[in-house]
């Protein structure tokens, strides 16, 4: 038996704007992961079961390890075909959010959600939503926003409409931002939603490989190149650092999603506590900018003060106008400000 976190108003709430809605526009964030794809497509399949329209709408492409995933070739990517994304928001006459907590985070899709008048959902589980939808689901306590779309299916009662491909959709969300139940994962309802999921025919393993064993050969050595070439470490501030140059991508012809978890790598290190990456975007003009981070040191905090970013404790991100070197420079320089707090972190 699963507690009762969402609260009886919004489960009340959501349940009947889907009830009464016929067009389901299903959005997430930008840089889609596989919880972004795998919280949409979960509530694609939920509602695909009720009969539903329902179309996942994403900013930007998702990367290719995830393309496996049941109907992931339906999903519409907004970059990509503005025109169809338009018509879509249009015919919407409900919009479901899904790990986002601010409009910001959606790219090209934010003015089009600005001026729809239709009822909005938005399910989260990132610190500090906006007020940006009717009804707002959020609970940063959740390690994914797949299991917060798993639970609401649950307390609006159709626990025994989740489909197979619906619970693949949710099982992926939610291995992948635990890293495979590695990290924000004691919470042992967790594993009593896995025994669900497995019970409507989830083959856990064979996800594991299709997400983990399916990189290809240019990704191994660039994540070779970053260890061996590219990481600095200060032992002082028990911080790791990778950069890369558009270049350097481009030598190892890195495709979207192939840098995903090279900012883990470092962990493996004893006494690392912060961890940052940083990745040239010449198109964007800016540098992207993950931070992860063990214990209680927040990662969020150094995102968010510095970096015009932000996210969980342990897992946050950011950009800068600079250059590659400049924001190398500019996180370097503030470091000191943080050494105590990353002194003080027992792991
Ligand atoms: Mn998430």
């Amino acid at each position: 038996m699963l507690s009762k976190i969402i609260t009886e108003e919004n489960v009340k709430q959501a349940y009947a704007l889907i009830e009464d809605s016929e067009n389901v526009v299903i959005i997430s964030h930008v840089g889609p992961d596989g919880d972004a794809v795998g919280s949409t497509l979960g509530m694609y399949h939920f509602l695909k079961g009720l009969e539903k329209q329902a179309t996942v709408v994403l900013p930007n492409e998702f990367p290719q390890y995830l393309n496996w995933m049941p109907d992931s070739d339906t999903i519409v990517i907004a970059e990509d075909n503005l025109d169809a994304t338009v018509q879509l928001l249009k015919h919407a006459d409900l919009l479901i959010m899904i790990d986002f907590n601010e409009l910001g985070r959606v790219n090209g899709l934010k003015p089009l959600i600005e001026v729809s008048n239709v009822p909005k959902i938005l399910i989260d589980h990132h610190p500090f939503p906006a007020d940006i939808a009717d009804v707002v689901i959020s609970h940063p306590e959740l390690s994914s926003a797949s299991e917060l779309v798993f639970r609401l299916i649950c307390r609006m009662g159709f626990a025994q409409k989740i489909s197979k491909e619906c619970a693949e959709c949710i099982y992926t969300g939610m291995m992948t931002d635990t890293g495979g139940f590695t990290y924000n994962s004691n919470q042992s309802e967790i594993y009593v939603i896995i025994a669900e999921l497995l019970r409507k025919g989830v083959d856990k393993d064979l996800i594991y490989k299709k997400i983990n064993f399916s990189h290809s050969e240019d990704r191994m050595r660039l994540m070779g190149y970053c260890l061996y070439e590219k990481m600095k470490i200060y032992p002082e501030y028990r911080t790791a650092v990778i950069g890369l140059s558009e270049d350097e991508l481009n030598r190892f012809a890195a495709q979207t999603g192939d840098t995903e978890g090279i900012v883990n790598l470092p962990f493996s290190i004893k006494g690392i506590v912060f961890s940052a990456f940083f990745r040239e975007d010449k198109k964007r003009k800016k540098i992207k900018i993950s931070f992860r981070s063990q214990g209680d040191f927040p990662a969020n905090r150094v995102a968010s003060e510095y970096f015009n970013g932000g996210g969980h404790l342990n897992a946050a991100g950011g950009d800068t106008k600079l250059s590659l070197s400049e924001t190398l420079q500019q996180f370097v320089d503030v470091l000191p400000e943080y050494k105590e707090l990353l002194s003080k972190v027992e792991l």
